[in-house]
């Protein structure tokens, strides 16, 4: 059985020296960077005196004083630099940036022996250049393995197929990612008792793969924060249910064999046509849980899928900003939250789809498709300063 329940903080995310640098980085650019930053941030402090309601997220955190969770976006390498709007949009909000694509293995290796490591090393130049923090995603994923390195997997299980992918990633990157997300989306109705998903990582080396992942990475980046992060654990219907008690399982199972798992991240993917099923209490009680074994959490891929687009848009953005709100308002209260990241800051690069049938943008990110301010990104930001 889980301990009883007594929030604790975990410690605060470090923002480690540099240890090494990706190439292209100076520290003379460095400084640079600094003074552009300075620039930038007294930019961005003005303007709330003169456009009261283009104020970004990280002016008004310095004149409001006071900590606020962290925000976090998930980007794409192209769109910060083919888009000179989005970039400067992203630069004013955000903390933390999480590549969307450029670090998962099936993009970096997707043939045996390809290294395409140009987008990452460009993310992360600009995130020091920008003094942004980034969160590393994602070393073990089933869905961004390569064809190549699953079939490996399965007629040979050689952990030296897993170990290369993580020990070629994780040192390039060190000095800038401060957190990784280890195992990603180890869950699934499987019908096994455990939870677990039926991946090759699980067909290939059995439920310790997970335990391998977490204690190389740790080798490699003793200081990161190192998650595991899965969706599902929001509503109150049995399918979240079991994906929680999965997770509290798998949770409780690490840190009782000490291995190096940090905290969890929840993806925060919500679908309007589910919202009837939030329970403010029963998430809240996850997270206590989650918690009470000293784990952190991040809300790590936060957006809303709408559905009803047959109404007006301010209806659009109201229902979207009261489903956002639910959550994190629960979320902020929580004090092992240390960030939110949201999974695109703009709907213009959204992931998420309309039905086929309307056309138009899902509305579920923080800024429309013209950057501008909706109502979500004002529910997100009175929840980061809870
Ligand atoms: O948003 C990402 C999409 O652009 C990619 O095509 C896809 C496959 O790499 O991954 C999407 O991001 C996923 C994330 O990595 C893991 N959780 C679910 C996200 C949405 O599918």
């Amino acid at each position: 059985m889980l301990p009883a329940p007594s929030c604790q903080k975990p410690p605060p995310h470090p923002i480690r020296p540099q240890a090494s640098r990706p190439r292209g980085s100076t520290s003379g650019r460095a400084s640079r960077a600094g003074m552009k930053r300075r620039q930038l941030l007294r930019h961005a402090i003005a303007l709330p005196a003169a456009l009261p309601g283009l104020a970004s997220s990280r002016a008004l955190a310095a004149i409001q004083g006071g900590p606020r969770v962290a925000f976090g976006i998930a980007a794409q390498t192209r769109q910060l630099l083919t888009d000179p709007g989005f970039r400067d949009a992203v630069v004013r909000e955000c903390d933390i940036l999480t590549p969307e694509l450029e670090m998962k293995w099936g993009f970096v290796e997707e043939n045996q022996g390809s290294a395409n490591l140009a987008p990452a090393d460009q993310m992360s130049n600009f995130a020091r250049r920008f003094g942004k923090r980034m969160h590393g995603h994602a070393l073990i994923w089933h869905k961004s393995t390569p064809d190549w390195a699953a079939s490996q997997m399965m007629t040979n299980p050689d952990w030296r197929i897993i170990d290369a992918f993580i020990q070629r990633i994780v040192p390039r990157y060190a000095g800038v990612v401060e957190s990784w997300d280890v195992v990603n989306e180890p869950f699934a109705d499987n019908g096994r008792p455990d939870g677990l998903r039926v991946s090759p990582f699980l067909t290939a080396f059995g439920p310790d793969y997970i335990r391998r992942a977490f204690e190389r990475a740790r080798s490699l980046a003793p200081t990161a924060k190192l998650y595991l992060n899965d969706y599902g654990f929001l509503y109150d219907d049995s399918e979240s249910e079991a994906r929680r008690t999965a997770a509290l399982r798998l949770l409780e199972a690490l840190k009782k064999h000490s291995v190096p798992v940090d905290g969890l991240g929840i993806q925060g993917h919500v679908d309007l046509e589910r919202t009837g099923t939030f329970r403010q209490e029963t998430f809240a009680r996850f997270l206590k849980s989650v918690a009470d074994m000293g784990c952190a959490i991040r809300i790590s891929e936060f957006d809303v899928r709408e559905h009803e687009t047959a109404i007006p848009v301010e209806q659009r953005d109201a229902l979207v900003a009261d489903a956002t709100a639910a959550v994190l308002d629960v979320a902020a209260d929580c004090p092992a939250l240390v960030s939110v990241t949201c999974w695109g800051l703009s709907d213009r690069y959204s992931w998420l789809p309309l039905p086929s049938e309307t056309a138009g943008l899902n509305r579920g990110l923080p800024l429309d498709s013209d950057l501008r301010q909706k109502p979500m990104y004002r529910a997100l930001m009175k929840a980061l300063r809870r």
